[in-house]
């Protein structure tokens, strides 16, 4: 066990968790967007806001940035403010679902005007990259149909094909293209990138580049994500997460939230490849809303979660597991895994902290700094920072 621990703190302390920026904006339903006093005004501020994860954490030292949402004229001075804030800009979101143009579609849309318009925005996205320092981009398209017929469902698999390869064309030698998933909504009926499979052949025939996004809140219910996971790690095409939890549908609530347990399987599958380590190439990002919760410690909250989830997984006794599993030992397979979800690792996650200087409790610790009363005497004015900046 004092090995199993040893080595269970030495992979957290490699670990990290990379925030979106929309999270520290004011976020909503289609029935009410509330406001948070001291939300930020603009992308600057939430750098800064994000930076505050980070410095009570320690272990969420990247931002990913969404365009046009953090829209700014300079992003050199954007990467600038970050590196003055101690954290780095991480992957670059496109965003080519908010303008009228895009009610067909983008890059599979059937006008060839508007897939130049959607592949010019990637290519843009890729400049920001460039002046950031950013090497990932990654690509969410709300294409698809409401209706049976509305369109050729080849035909916008052939467009989509092109588009990407162009966009991925466009990618200097470092950088990747990370291509999300997402089973429905805003379309209906059907959806251009709907599972991991469709990702995943355009990632193949793309190139080396190419990975896919695995958001956890993009499933139907009921799906086996680990499966999927362990899937995409045997192909070496799991390039990044968007974290987050569901209780019904897209729901973009706090990682760890609704299903705890589901979490550790999918860590649980990550740590068995090795790929929880930062040479795996896997992005572990949170794409989150808070609606009606506090920003700041909802992010502080989320990385505390896979963080628990982390230190769970790396907690199985993988040797006893593999016997168990291959002895036919049923019980005892499921055994060993449950000994270590049931585990309390609170206790270790504060031990690390303290050892590399941090907070044993970063949500207590942030409630003390008084910062949120701060900015929201400061910030007058606050911009909103999704679904229709
Ligand atoms: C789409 C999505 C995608 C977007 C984000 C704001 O539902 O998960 O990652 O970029 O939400
Ligand atoms: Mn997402
Ligand atoms: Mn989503």
């Amino acid at each position: 066990m004092t090995d199993l621990r040893d080595e269970a703190l030495a992979a957290l302390a490699q670990q990290t968790i990379e925030l979106p920026s929309w999270a520290f904006g004011n976020s909503g339903t289609r029935f009410k967007v509330f406001s948070t006093p001291g939300v930020p005004r603009d992308p600057f501020e939430k750098v800064s806001d994000a930076a505050q994860v980070h410095r009570h954490t320690g272990a969420a030292p990247r931002v990913s940035l969404h365009i046009p949402w953090d829209l700014v004229d300079d992003y050199g001075k954007l990467a600038a403010h970050a590196a003055d804030e101690g954290v780095t800009i991480g992957a670059v979101n496109s965003n080519v679902f908010q303008d009228d143009d895009y009610r067909l579609g983008s890059l599979c849309n059937p006008d060839a005007r508007i897939r130049a318009k959607a592949v010019a925005h990637h290519l843009a996205c890729i400049d920001v990259m460039r002046q950031t320092g950013s090497t990932d981009l990654k690509i969410w398209l709300a294409d698809g149909l409401n209706y049976p017929g509305q369109d050729d469902l080849r035909a916008r698999q052939d467009r989509l094909a092109e588009g990407l390869a162009q966009v991925y064309a466009g990618l200097d030698a470092d950088m990747r293209l990370l291509l999300e998933y997402k089973f429905f909504e805003p379309a209906f009926y059907a959806t251009d990138v709907p599972d991991w499979g469709t990702s995943l052949l355009h990632c193949l025939a793309l190139g080396e580049r190419a990975s896919v996004v695995l958001d956890t809140g993009h499933h139907a219910p009921g799906t086996n994500i680990e499966f999927v996971v362990a899937q995409l790690l045997r192909a070496g095409r799991l390039g990044a997460f968007d974290f987050n939890s569901r209780f019904y549908a897209d729901d973009d609530l706090i990682v760890g939230a609704a299903d705890p347990f589901q979490l550790f399987r999918i860590m649980s599958e990550i740590v068995g490849a090795g790929a929880h380590l930062p040479t795996s190439g896997v992005n572990f990002m949170l794409d989150q809303c808070h609606n009606i919760e506090p920003k700041i410690p909802g992010q502080i909250r989320s990385v505390m979660n896979v963080q628990e989830a982390t230190a769970k997984a790396l907690l199985v006794d993988r040797e006893a597991l593999a016997e168990a599993q291959t002895s036919g030992d049923v019980l005892g397979a499921n055994g060993v895994l449950m000994d270590a979800y049931n585990t309390d690792v609170r206790g270790l996650l504060a031990d690390l902290r303290e050892s590399q200087g941090l907070p044993r409790d970063p949500y207590a610790a942030f409630a003390a700094t008084g910062y949120l009363d701060r900015i929201a005497a400061e910030r007058i004015g606050g911009a909103q920072a999704s679904w229709g900046a």
